[in-house]
């Protein structure tokens, strides 16, 4: 063959391996291990649905795992994504407490850990990469001042105040309870006479508000629910027991899903503080850093807006959860 035309195929070869290696590693997409709390409430299923969006939008691997609200399960998960050797896990752990053991077999495995929503107490933070999520105790902080501003606005009587806790030992509600009380506590006037886990199903806190209408009845004057979806059972039992819910009973809530904006157009909420779901696209972006070795923030916190009655109407149509 002459000279010429050799160097020439080499030199075609030689390109097109250097066009094609390259995307050939670039084309290994990243496999992600997530453990869920479960399907829990609206804001629950909006989770689930921004985060596998976001994996098919990056072309990341999602192995995606329910736990169903039972820690047992999520460490079932964590340890089968170590033994499937993903690059990075991922989850939001139902509970603060628990999470040595599992995340210490996870760093032996040199598998990196993304925590989403909510937080672990661990002994070592190096356990996990970064928390992305919201700020609980400011969104109970949020619910106190719009109840201190509602006293003041409407007599400054004495509020007996009910309460729904999300799930025991949960993040958000050890939280979004010592944010409400820390500003309540400016007002003696403002008591929680009444509190207990409605678990942040719509079942439970219809369950527990028939209990405490039954053992309180029209003393109730406030209820603070950690999330919309108890509020929403518990507006169900307000109506049962023949009571007005948003005007009997003036009712405040934390997350922003599109029912709760609905209650609040049917005059039945009078409040919701925003606590956004939409968290896929930065674990993903987060996690990306974090697999190729870059630096990322230890906390990555998501900003969050209060939506009082009035407004609902004109901001439903922009709610994306
Ligand atoms: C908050 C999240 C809570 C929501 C509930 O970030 O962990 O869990 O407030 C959900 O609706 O069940």
């Amino acid at each position: 063959m002459h000279p010429t035309r050799r160097t020439i195929l080499a030199g075609a070869a030689l390109a097109l391996a250097s066009a094609v290696i390259p995307q050939a590693m670039a084309a290994k997409p990243l496999v992600i291990g997530f453990s869920q709390v479960g399907a829990e409430s609206e804001w629950r299923t909006a989770n689930t649905a921004s985060i596998k969006d976001s994996a098919k939008k990056e072309g990341v691997t999602l192995k995606f795992a329910d736990a169903q609200q039972r820690q047992e399960n999520q460490v079932k998960a964590i340890r089968s994504f170590i033994a499937q050797r993903v690059d990075l896990i991922a989850f939001s752990p139902v509970v603060e407490s628990g999470w040595d053991t599992v995340l210490r077999e996870a760093k032996a495995a040199k598998i990196p850990v993304i925590l989403t929503d909510r937080s672990v107490n661990v002994s070592d933070p190096s356990l996990y990469a970064t928390l992305i999520g919201s700020d609980f105790v400011e969104e109970g902080r949020k619910a106190g001042r719009w109840l201190l501003d509602y006293a003041k606005k409407n007599g400054d009587k004495p509020l007996n105040i009910v309460e729904l806790q999300g799930t025991v030992g949960s993040a958000p509600a050890i939280d979004r309870k010592a944010g409400f009380e820390e500003i309540i506590k400016a007002n003696p006037k403002l008591k929680v006479v009444r509190t207990q886990t409605g678990d942040f199903t719509r079942t439970k806190g219809k369950e527990v508000m028939e209990a405490f209408l039954k053992s309180m009845g029209k003393s109730i004057n406030v209820l603070y629910a950690h999330n919309d979806d108890m509020a929403i059972g518990a507006i169900q039992a307000i109506e049962e027991a023949g009571l007005k819910p948003g005007k009997d009973i003036i009712i405040v809530s934390i997350d922003g899903v599109k029912g709760a904006f609905q209650a609040m157009i049917a005059g039945k909420l009078n409040v919701t503080v925003e606590c956004s779901p939409l968290l896929g696209p930065q674990l993903m972006e987060a996690a990306r850093k974090v697999v190729e070795g870059k630096p990322v923030d230890k906390r990555i916190v998501v900003n969050e807006s209060v939506f009082p009655a009035d407004v609902a109407a004109k901001e439903l149509p922009n709610r994306k959860y």
